[in-house]
């Protein structure tokens, strides 16, 4: 396992890693695969419109409140594109606590394809979810959803049929899913965040005070729902 770490101009790498060439394609390195790692997108910060800066403050405080009860589990916050503003926020923010970026850590790639295109084993993944805790509607959703077929439909239907803003839902992922034999996913947690899109169900309609507070509650959810599963 080779790590090659991109330099970045906030001082928190973001991290690459490399698959060996004498690992067999599509194998998972047996040591890498044993650190507990959860991948989690920015919610509510793209259809929910929630503003980057505060929710930057929001992810690295919960971050750092979580370091100590991590042990050597790592959580990576992931983005589509190298552009990603919300990213390089968090890196300069995580950068500035001296968060240890072993431990957290920024990545670019598409979250269904973190092992196979990105070459980062990640058990545990995180959803932008819909409060009905159903497939489609864009974004990181849809993608998860699309991904890991109708497995993982059934079993988030047998935990439960909605959430409210502020919680998380851990899903074990049957093996059948193609996101589990993979990509390697056990399990996914469903986040839903606060809503400051008056287009959808629960506008906070620019409510910060409380809207930090519920996108604050989030992550404590994901966060514990990860380390039930990690410890
Ligand atoms: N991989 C990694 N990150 C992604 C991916 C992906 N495949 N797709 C999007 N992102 P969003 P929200 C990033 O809109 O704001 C849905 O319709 C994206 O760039 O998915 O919480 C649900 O059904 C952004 O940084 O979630 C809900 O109704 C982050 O994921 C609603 O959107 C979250 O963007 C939830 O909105």
């Amino acid at each position: 396992k080779t790590q090659e770490t991109v330099s970045s101009s906030s001082g928190m790498a973001s991290q690459k890693i490399k698959v060996s060439e004498d690992m067999a394609p599509g194998s998972i390195s047996q040591d890498e695969s044993d650190i507990p790692t959860l991948a989690f997108p920015s919610i509510s910060t793209a259809d929910f419109q929630f503003d980057l800066e505060k929710a930057s403050d929001v992810i690295v405080g919960k971050v750092e409140e979580f370091m100590d009860k991590l042990g050597n589990a790592r959580l990576v916050l992931v983005d589509l594109t190298e552009r990603s503003k919300i990213l390089s926020l968090v890196r300069a923010k995580a950068a500035e606590k001296k968060i240890d970026s072993k431990r957290f850590f920024t990545f670019i790639g598409d979250i269904c394809q973190l092992y196979t295109k990105g070459g980062l084993c990640c058990n545990v993944i995180a959803n932008a979810a819909n409060w009905r805790l159903k497939p489609g509607g864009g974004g990181v959703n849809a993608a998860i959803f699309n991904a890991a077929g109708p497995a993982l439909e059934a079993a988030t239907k047998e935990q439960a049929r909605s959430l409210l803003p502020g919680n998380a839902l851990v899903v074990p992922l049957p093996s059948t899913s193609p996101l589990y034999s993979k990509e390697g996913v056990t399990h996914v947690i469903h986040v839903l965040g606060p809503n400051m899109n008056p287009r959808r169900p629960n506008c906070l309609d620019n409510d910060y005070v409380n809207g930090c507070k519920v996108l604050g509650d989030a992550y404590s959810s994901l966060f514990k729902g990860f380390l039930s599963i990690a410890n």
